[in-house]
């Protein structure tokens, strides 16, 4: 990372694409996470890589959302793990949310070196590894949850989501915060609240916008939740792409 100079016009694309290069050698991101990567960067090219307004307006709402909830749960994969794995924590502590690591391509050793990551970037406990519970309607490998994670949350952050999955937690009843670059995917378009923005920008977004609100009272959060509109965030950012404002 600094061997890229910072003032370079594409700085912010070249250390994402370095970091997944990383996470793959250290065994933390799938090959297939670079592929994600690849589509991910086509999209914020075309929204100009920056947090449009609809995008902050929805990482405001997941903040509200996540202060509000009683049992939040932030989801954790390959791609996120070796993108933010610090930002991660710091949202999680700031909203007292659990981390709970659950893949697309589920192996031990790579549960266990996103955990160990996840730990070594100032992690307490981090969830997952007991996958004693399942997620209905969706195969027993990519089903696999904790009974106190993710299973018994009311509200869940799910960056970087396969459609499947996302659709399913939806209709398990939970409030669904999706951080996905394309509006047009189905992740996004299932969920509560779809965040269409790059993941190292919107988590630390997410936190910064829950410390505002940390001392606000649940009106003024609920009041947050209630005026988002999650129909405008998906066209405000599918305008954005196919016309550029
Ligand atoms: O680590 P695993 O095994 O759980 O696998 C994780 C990946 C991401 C490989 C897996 O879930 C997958 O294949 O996902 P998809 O179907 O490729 O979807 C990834 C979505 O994330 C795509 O819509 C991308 O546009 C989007 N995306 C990629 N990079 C970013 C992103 N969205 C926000 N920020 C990014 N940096």
């Amino acid at each position: 990372e600094d061997e890229i100079p910072e003032d370079h016009p594409r700085y912010q694309d070249l250390l994402t694409r370095h970091r997944i290069e990383k996470g793959v050698e250290k065994g933390i991101t799938h090959l297939q996470g670079m592929h994600a990567e690849g589509r991910g960067s086509a999209f914020d090219y075309l929204l100009g890589e920056e947090t449009i307004p609809s995008a902050d307006d929805a990482e405001r709402a997941a903040a509200a959302h996540l202060l509000l909830a009683d049992h939040p749960v932030l989801s954790i994969n390959g791609n996120v793990a070796a993108l933010v794995p610090g930002e991660m924590v710091d949202l999680a502590e700031t909203v007292d949310a659990d981390l709970e690591v659950n893949l697309f391509n589920r192996t031990p050793e790579r549960m266990q070196a996103i955990a160990d990551h996840l730990r070594d970037h100032g992690a307490e406990a981090v969830k997952g590894l007991e996958a004693d519970a399942r997620i209905p309607n969706l195969d027993h490998q990519r089903g696999k949850v904790d009974e106190d994670g993710i299973y018994a949350a009311d509200v869940v952050l799910v960056p970087l989501e396969d459609g499947d999955r996302a659709e399913a937690l939806g209709e398990m009843d939970k409030t669904e915060i999706v951080i996905d670059l394309n509006p047009l995917s189905r992740s996004p378009r299932v969920a509560e609240v779809p965040i269409v923005d790059n993941i190292i920008r919107a988590v630390p977004n997410i936190t910064a916008h829950a410390r505002d609100l940390v001392d606000a009272d649940r009106d003024t959060l609920e009041k947050i939740v209630e005026e988002f509109d999650r129909e405008h965030a998906l066209e405000a950012a599918e305008e954005r792409i196919r016309s550029g404002f």
